[in-house]
């Protein structure tokens, strides 16, 4: 998070309300941010596939994770191969397993000591109005590339998965303090598909709505767990297995991802 431009807040209004978010200040404090600890030089496609967000830290959230790093700067990500692939020995869980690629930008500082798992399993979200402190910060157009051991995201009715972030809304005015990424999906790990994200509304982004799940469940439902929902028909794709958020600095405040879960999770 970062306070120096807030969303949908006119920002007066939301520097008020920073105290309210410890992650908030915590990145606020951080006037020099930890270099990127690269493990493999690569250019990593942005949301918009144009690429050049740094180096990729190898991130693997198990044995499983990691490998395959490098990618194809037309297609960004983590492209290639994974050591050992993520493979359907029954159905898995619905949150994220892996945490398979990170890219940190400017301005993170928060939560990044205690990857993967915060990025990691059900999101641990404050409700309403207040953000989560169980977050990763992207920094400024930083991403992360998430998979799911066990599971696929499959295309049924409505939403299929869900971006757990930690936007909140601001007391009774219920302004929601936003921190916008773009989401990607992929079956492969080489192609990705982007849902739009742009200004306010903010209608395709995730980090702009508040988390109210804050416990494992065996099913998520969209319409009371919070978070942003996506639908893979709104790209065109049956079945996706990796999630790629990247954060818009072009957007306002810095993303902090909470969790990633599968509303419907098949095995493939
Ligand atoms: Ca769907
Ligand atoms: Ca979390």
């Amino acid at each position: 998070m970062q306070a120096r431009s807030l969303g949908r807040l006119p920002l007066p209004t939301a520097l008020t309300f920073i105290a309210l978010c410890a992650a908030c200040s915590a990145d606020m404090e951080a006037t020099n941010p930890p270099p990127s600890t690269s493990a493999t030089a690569g250019s990593t496609g942005g949301a918009d596939g144009s690429g050049g967000a740094g180096g990729i830290d190898a991130a693997g959230g198990s044995d499983a994770g990691g490998g395959g790093m490098g990618g194809d700067p037309g297609q960004g990500g983590f492209g290639g191969s994974f050591d050992a692939p993520l493979v359907c020995e029954g159905m898995g869980p619905i949150f994220a397993t892996h945490v398979l690629a990170t890219s940190y930008g400017p301005g993170q500082s928060f939560g990044r000591e205690a990857m993967p798992e915060i990025a990691l399993g059900p999101p641990l979200g404050g409700g309403c109005c207040q953000g989560s402190l169980d977050v990763v910060s992207l920094g400024d157009g930083g991403l992360i590339v998430l998979g799911f051991e066990g599971n696929a995201i499959a295309d049924g009715p409505g939403a299929d998965f869900v971006v757990f972030e930690n936007a909140f809304e601001i007391g009774a005015s219920q302004a929601l303090f936003v921190e916008p990424a773009t989401v990607e999906v992929s079956a492969d790990g080489i192609t990705w598909a982007a849902f739009g994200c742009a200004g306010a509304p903010y209608d395709g982004c995730a980090g702009v709505s508040p988390v109210h799940l804050d416990s494992e469940v065996s099913a998520i439902d969209p319409t009371t767990h919070g978070g942003d929902a996506f639908d893979l028909a709104e790209v065109g794709m049956s079945e996706a297995r990796f999630v790629r958020i990247t954060d818009r600095a072009d957007l306002g405040s810095v993303f902090d991802l909470d969790a990633v879960g599968i509303v419907h999770p098949v095995c493939p």
